[in-house]
């Protein structure tokens, strides 16, 4: 009672612990707050987390760890490295990345290194965090046959943490240290790092294929947001950057060989991707884990950028661009499709395909796009036409199905010969030359995987897997990430209403569509998915709050493939759009500031 009396009449300097709203059932350990036992959910209930086993995201395959922590300056993290070739200088770029990614998580991070204060004691200055990483093969591109399991093992003895990470590839390892970075934590009470003192990680992916598509041109979207984007795809073990490049919209691609097509088809010289703008991005998604790969949609969705043809004694390389009205040619204004008719456009696509391989080298997959062709455009343009029927092609819409399979098929070898004659999978969306009896007519699967964009009922998926084709998902209900509230409503297109939480993103499983579909999983045909960022109604400015959270529940999804569904992953993403915060992703809001205690 004494004691009482005399610290109620000490002035404290030390700021007060603020009470939590309820008693925090954490209290060690890396819990960054309590947790409630209550499961329900959202706007008005809290849902927080604690601890290691909620701090992973993507959930790795295995998981054990102690409940104890060492506490670390990351000015004492020390590395070994035992790689080959071309890999090592990855490594070494992969294991600084790290340690970016451990300063950013100190509250006071603005660039570089933290405000590091102390004071420590002495058992936290003199601890180290040793990486001690192997990697098997001298692989350092990316590719479908890719292994990208790892294995981490965290111990500690003494003031020693040992974190040993071994993988088949590159890839793999760069998995690892993500991993291991996200057993780390800042902790308030010591301005110190602190990481599970042991731990043994064994992980894989459920899919080979785990993409994000931004399409960049409707909107212009910034290198530095692309990067961005990049830094949160590898956050999550995302690893396919599919690049949306050009569309009837805009072509903001330069190209050295057709300066042309830019010229005429960007928004405005600062809209543009510079060669080695584009260089740039491929290497540094490389380091990240991340193919980026480009598509050249084709023959529909290309429109401005193609106009020069007539100018330069090329004829019409493209029909319909900007033909009104544009409900009778395209699905969206601008119209524009390539005009089969004109051997000149060959020498263009091949072109521009030379020039894309050498900017995304090596390329190890390719995207054709394919969609949403007009047979109406075509039907309606005197060159075509006429061009028709001089070879006695007919008329009708398998006449117009024909043509644009032979286009494909000419597409796929100049493809092949700019690619130094080596041929790579190609990508084609689902169209009409997929649909029910034509896809196995026109299209071989040993050559083209199918990207699928209808939804998870559409019997046509089942048709597909029982035909071989391999397949990403991308069901639009679900995946495609692109609306902004209430546009497109009351045009007759209600897809983007009600909006879609992150909570439909997780549920939608790929094998679980399959077995309904087919009565099989087709695991072996299925690559994995992709969600969609169109960008008619978004920009950079709303890029992140867009795609994150809801990517890192679509990353779960592809690596995990857990067999439940969003309710007990709740905890660990609202973390993990903490930790892309803190990395400088402007991620949507979950909850209530009210439920973090010490943000
Ligand atoms: N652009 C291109 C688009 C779409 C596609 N391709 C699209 C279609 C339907 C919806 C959203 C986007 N805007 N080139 C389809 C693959 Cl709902």
């Amino acid at each position: 009672e004494v004691v009482a009396a005399v610290l109620v009449l000490l002035p404290s300097a030390a700021p007060q612990e603020l009470p939590a709203p309820w008693g925090w059932a954490c209290d060690e350990g890396l819990c960054v707050k309590g947790v409630t036992s209550d499961t329900t959910t959202s706007l008005n209930q809290c849902k927080l987390t604690c601890g290691p086993e909620s701090a992973v995201w993507p959930r790795p395959a295995s998981i054990e760890h102690s409940s104890e922590v060492a506490f670390f300056l990351p000015t004492n993290v020390t590395r070994r490295v035992s790689c080959q070739d071309a890999v090592c200088p990855l490594l070494d770029q992969a294991i600084d990345l790290f340690l970016d990614n451990l300063q950013k998580y100190h509250p006071d991070y603005a660039g570089g290194s933290a405000p590091w204060e102390g004071p420590w004691d002495a058992s936290i200055v003199s601890h180290t965090l040793d990486l001690d990483v192997t990697i098997w093969n001298a692989d350092d591109r990316l590719s479908l046959e890719t292994d990208e399991s790892y294995q981490l093992f965290v111990t500690t003895i003494a003031d020693k943490t040992n974190a040993q990470v071994v993988a088949a590839t590159y890839f793999g390892a760069r998995h690892a240290l993500e991993t291991l970075s996200q057993l780390v934590d800042y902790e308030e009470g010591v301005d110190a790092l602190m990481v599970v003192s042991a731990a043994t990680v064994v992980d894989v992916p459920a899919f080979p294929y785990r993409g994000i598509l931004l399409d960049t041109s409707r909107n212009f979207f910034s290198v530095q947001s692309i990067e961005r984007t990049l830094d949160a795809m590898a956050a999550n073990k995302l690893n396919t950057f599919h690049w949306h490049i050009t569309d009837s919209h805009s072509f903001p691609m330069q190209l050295e060989t057709l300066p042309n097509m830019a010229y005429y088809g960007t928004y405005s010289s600062r809209k543009i991707y510079t060669t080695t703008e584009i260089r740039n991005l491929v290497e540094y998604g490389r380091i990240r884990g991340i193919r980026v790969l480009p598509e050249f949609d084709a023959p529909a969705h290309v429109g401005n950028g193609w106009q020069w043809g007539e100018e330069q004694g090329l004829g019409k390389l493209a029909v319909c661009v900007n033909r009104e009205p544009w409900q009778s040619y395209c699905v969206e204004p601008p119209c524009g499709q390539l005009n089969l008719a004109n051997p000149k456009m060959y020498d263009v696509l091949g072109q521009i395909y030379n020039e894309m391989v050498e900017l995304f080298s090596p390329i190890d997959l390719f995207h054709y796009g394919g969609d949403e062709v007009n047979l109406n455009c075509w039907n309606t343009t005197d060159e075509i036409t006429s061009w028709m029927d001089e070879n006695n092609f007919g008329r009708d819409a398998d006449a117009y199905y024909n043509q644009w399979s032979v286009f494909q098929e000419k597409s796929r070898q100049l493809l092949t010969s700019a690619n130094a004659d080596r041929e790579v999978p190609g990508i084609l969306w689902t169209s009409h030359l997929t649909e029910e009896g034509r896809a196995d007519q026109y299209l071989d699967p040993t050559k083209y995987i199918i990207q699928i964009w209808t939804t998870g009922t559409d019997y046509l998926i089942g048709e597909l897997l029982e035909k071989n084709f391999r397949v990403i998902f991308s069901n639009y209900d679900r995946w495609y990430l692109d609306c902004g509230f209430g546009a497109w409503v009351g045009e007759g297109n209600n897809w983007c209403s009600p909006y879609k939480g992150w909570q439909a993103v997780y549920d939608n499983s790929p094998l679980d569509i399959a077995t309904d579909l087919t009565g099989s999983a087709h695991e072996e045909l299925i690559l994995g998915g992709e969600a969609a960022l169109w960008s008619e109604q978004a920009d950079e400015m709303v890029l992140d709050a867009r795609l994150w959270p809801r990517g890192a529940a679509l990353a779960e999804r592809l690596w995990t493939n857990p067999s439940h569904n969003w309710e007990p992953a709740e905890t660990r993403l609202i973390r993990q759009r903490q930790r892309m915060v803190a990395r400088g992703i402007m991620a949507d809001r979950i909850q209530p500031q009210w439920c973090h205690q010490n943000e």
